[in-house]
Order: C-alpha cells, then structure tokens, then sequence
C-alpha cells in the first residue's frame, strides 16, 4: 500500500474550522476502518477522514477540497462491493454518518425526508410507525445509508415490484464539487422544468455530486407475507414458473430470487442450518408474496398449477420466513467467510439467463482452473451476482471471461452494484463510446478538476480530471 499523503496545513485547517476539530480525524488507527471495503478486496490510504454534521458544512469541506485541489471518496455505510466508498490514492474520505436527520412522515404524499447518514433499517422503521413502508430491501439494510443507496441506485430483492432507489426519489440535495448546494426537495409529483438532477446523481457513484438529503417516496404498509422455497430442475424451468404466476400473483409479487447448490452447500457449512430439501436440485427459487391481508392461499393457488415444481418448503409466520431467507440472505457472508471473492453483479435479458448460467461456471474454469464460481440473485430481474473464490485479488481473468459473456448475450455488466474501481476497465463491454463521452462531458462541467471519486466509473484515464492524483497545492 502507498504511504499515507499529509494535507496541506492551510487545507487541514479548513476542513476542521468547515466540520470541527473532533471530526477531522488522521490518527492512522482510526482511519482504518474507513480505508478498507466490505469484502477485504479494495483498500488503501486516506489522507484524513472527515465528518460533516450538515449541508452546509459538506459544502465548505467541498469547496476547501476543491480550491485545493485534493481530491474526496464519499462514504456512506461503506458496504458498496466494487470498491468505489474507500480511498485508492491518498484521498480525503468524506464520511455522511453524521447527517441522520430523519423528518416526520408526510402521511398525505406517502413521503419522507431522510439524511444521507440515515440507514435503510432507520428509514424503514420510521416508516412503518407511519402506517408506510420503504420498501428499497437489500441484505445490508442495517448499515446501508440514503445517500450510499441513492448514490449507486441499489436496486435488491423487490425491484420487480418497487423499482431501484431511483424510482423512489422525489428529490435529492447536494452538493456540487465547487461547494455549490442543488435542492429539489420540493416532493411535487409533477415538475416538468429542465433537467431532473436528482436522477442524475442516482447511480452516479459520487462522482457529480455529494447527495445530502432525499425525499423519498414511501409505499403503503404490506404487513401480510407468504414466502415459498421451491426445487426445480434447472434455471429454465424457474423461468417457466415465474412466467405462470407473475399474472397470478400481479400486484402482490415481492420477490423472486434464485440460488443453486454451490451456495446453499456454502451457507449450510457456514452457518450450521440444515439443508432445505432432503435432495439437492438444479435450481432454487423462492418466492415471496406480501400484501394488506394474507396472500398466502394465492400464492399456494398459483403454485399448484406449476408442475415444474418438484419440492417445496412454505412459510407465513415471521421466523419460519426468515428461516427460508437465510438460505438467500447468508450467501455473501458465508462466501465471504471461505476467501476473497471476486464480484461480478451482472443482468442478462430474461431468454439469455439459462444459458449463461449454465455456461458461466466453465468459462470462469477455463479462465483459471481452480476458481469456484457461485451464483445467486434476483431471477425476477435478470440479475445474477456472478461471484467467485480463488483468484488472487489482482487476477481478472476470470473476471474479464465473465464481463465478456455477459456482453455477448446482450447483458450488462453492472445490474446493482456499480462500476466503481472494481469493473472501470470493463464499461466499454456494455456502454458505447458516445454513452462514455457524453457521460464524461457531464463529468467535466460539474467537477472540472476531479476532486469527488477519482477513477471511479472511468478508471484512471488521462483525459479524465483528476486522473494523476492530487499533488497540486501539497
Ligand atoms: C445481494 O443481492 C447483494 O445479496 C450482494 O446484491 C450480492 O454479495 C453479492 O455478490
Ligand atoms: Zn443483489
């Protein structure tokens, strides 16, 4: 790892007079949570760490930054999987822990102000008392923030109900990389004039503005939920099912998500839960159902006229439905429990997803022979997390075997996660050289001198502002 950079005296004044001494930290032992990401794979020096308890004091760390040209890493609950929340080159981390404001529900819009500091598990308990849910899910609720959310647009397990974090922005301040702050906290349903910046900023991975706050569009409360694991055959036969009861179950599917027995194996070893079926099948799919009042007879209904499904597990009551989750929800820490993985996050179109899931654990194999490919993900949308054990951190080959199936079958090479650092070298698979131009344009007029996320998306161009690092005033 590189040497820690110091701060220009003059900068490290600012940034304390903008957040408060106690909030501009650079003892090294502190710093190291900050400096290393979720999985173990990316992690590197940050200059100092700096924590801002308002817009305004965001927009002074902002503006410093950028007079001295030092470059920032936002980071919200740190829990991104491509490397993109935790510095590479000596940058200043700017930690929005501390903005958790969360305003009192709008019971008339269904909508809520929240802090980018706030948690998904906050905002989705706040919510609930208010009769609302917010029902952007994933498996890192607890740390996940609003702003680390809206900044990579994360989708999780009831996109094909609720839409990704975009489609429940009804505004987003933030701060520009000049210290400039951009408010649409209006809530209006209706706001036809001009650009809407919020979605700009959704899934543009801190590189065009720092989010501070969000209205955030809630949904009505679905207290009643029926969840079934099935055994089938194989991915096309779960496709076959998802086909049938999607009409049968409109308006009341939550999620549909599909693993296989690489990773139940990996879980049961993990976490000491036995195995959901006496025998291991070709796919699993589980299937959940949520509404005012039990959709539990429904959703049995809609399976009885499936005959693909070969086995099935069944559950309406809140533990038994957690205990058919785990076998889902437990894949990335038991994964990460065993190795260092590699994370690909990939979507193909629907047709396109048996084969390549048939054919991508040996292309990864081929690519490096003792590599472990495992998959799970979000069968509704496409969207399968291509992981695998094995490669050393800096090996891409099986990566970029990955990346260029995808690409070849029409997919793409990021469904939730982002580019960040982790597949930068990879966007051209999937993104056309006028799509990287015009989104690097936009990059250059809001951030001129590359200060907010360096590499990140792009990779570490020369064109790019900000590519070489940031020794210009130290
Ligand atoms: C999930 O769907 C997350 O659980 C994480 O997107 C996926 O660990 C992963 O690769
Ligand atoms: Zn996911």
């Amino acid at each position: 790892m590189t040497a820690r950079p110091a701060l220009p005296p003059r900068l490290l004044r600012d940034l304390r007079a903008a957040a408060g001494d106690e909030h501009v930290i650079d003892d090294p032992e502190l710093l190291a949570s900050y400096e290393v990401d979720w999985t173990r794979r990316f992690t590197g020096r940050a200059a100092a760490v700096v924590r801002p308890g308002s817009t305004d004091e965001v927009a002074e760390v902002l503006s410093a930054c950028n007079h001295a040209g030092v470059p920032l890493v936002p980071q919200g609950g740190n829990t991104g999987l491509v490397g993109g929340s935790v510095p590479r080159n000596g940058e200043v981390v700017l930690s929005l822990a501390r903005l958790a404001g969360l305003e009192a529900v709008d019971p008339v819009a269904a909508q809520v102000t929240a802090g980018a500091g706030v948690t998904i598990t906050q905002l989705q308990e706040h919510a609930a008392a208010a009769g609302l849910q917010y029902p952007v899910d994933l498996a890192s609720r607890d740390s996940a923030t609003v702003g680390g959310t809206i900044a990579t647009n994360a989708g999780g397990i009831r996109v094909l109900r609720y839409g990704a974090t975009r489609a429940r922005l009804s505004g987003v301040e933030a701060v520009l990389a000049d210290g400039s702050t951009v408010s649409r906290m209006s809530g209006l349903t209706k706001d036809n004039t001009g650009y809407e910046l919020p979605q700009l900023f959704a899934g543009s991975e801190g590189t065009l503005a720092v989010v501070t706050r969000a209205r955030l569009q809630l949904a009505p409360a679905t207290p009643a939920r029926a969840t079934a694991l099935l055994a089938m055959d194989d991915t096309d036969a779960a496709l076959a099912v998802l086909q049938r009861v999607r009409p049968l179950l409109a308006g009341i599917l939550d999620a549909a998500e599909a693993f296989f027995h690489e990773g139940v194996e990996l879980v049961c070893r993990h976490t000491g839960i036995q195995p959901p079926f006496a025998e291991s099948p070709g796919c699993y799919l589980l299937i959940e159902c949520a509404a005012q009042s039990d959709p539990s007879t429904t959703l049995a209904e809609a399976l009885a006229q499936c005959p693909e499904v070969r086995d099935s597990a069944f559950a309406v009551d809140a533990p038994s439905r957690r205990a058919l989750w785990r076998y889902r929800e437990a894949h990335t820490e038991s994964i990460n429990a065993e190795g260092i993985p590699h994370k690909l996050d990939v979507t193909l179109p629907l047709p396109a997803l048996p084969e390549f899931e048939a054919t991508v654990r040996d292309r990864v194999r081929a690519a490096v022979p003792a590599a472990r490919p495992i998959l799970f993900g979000h069968l509704g949308d496409g969207n399968l997390h291509v992981n695998i054990l094995g490669p050393e951190p800096g090996d891409d080959r099986a990566t970029d075997a990955v990346l260029r199936l995808v690409a070849s079958k029409g997919g793409s090479i990021s469904a939730e996660h982002g580019i960040g650092i982790a597949k930068a070298p990879w966007l051209h698979l999937t993104r056309s050289a006028a799509d990287i131009a015009a989104m690097q344009a936009l990059k250059r007029a809001l951030d001129p001198a590359g200060i907010l996320n360096p590499g990140v998306i792009f990779g570490a161009s020369r064109e790019m502002p900000g590519a070489t690092g940031h020794n210009k005033t130290a």
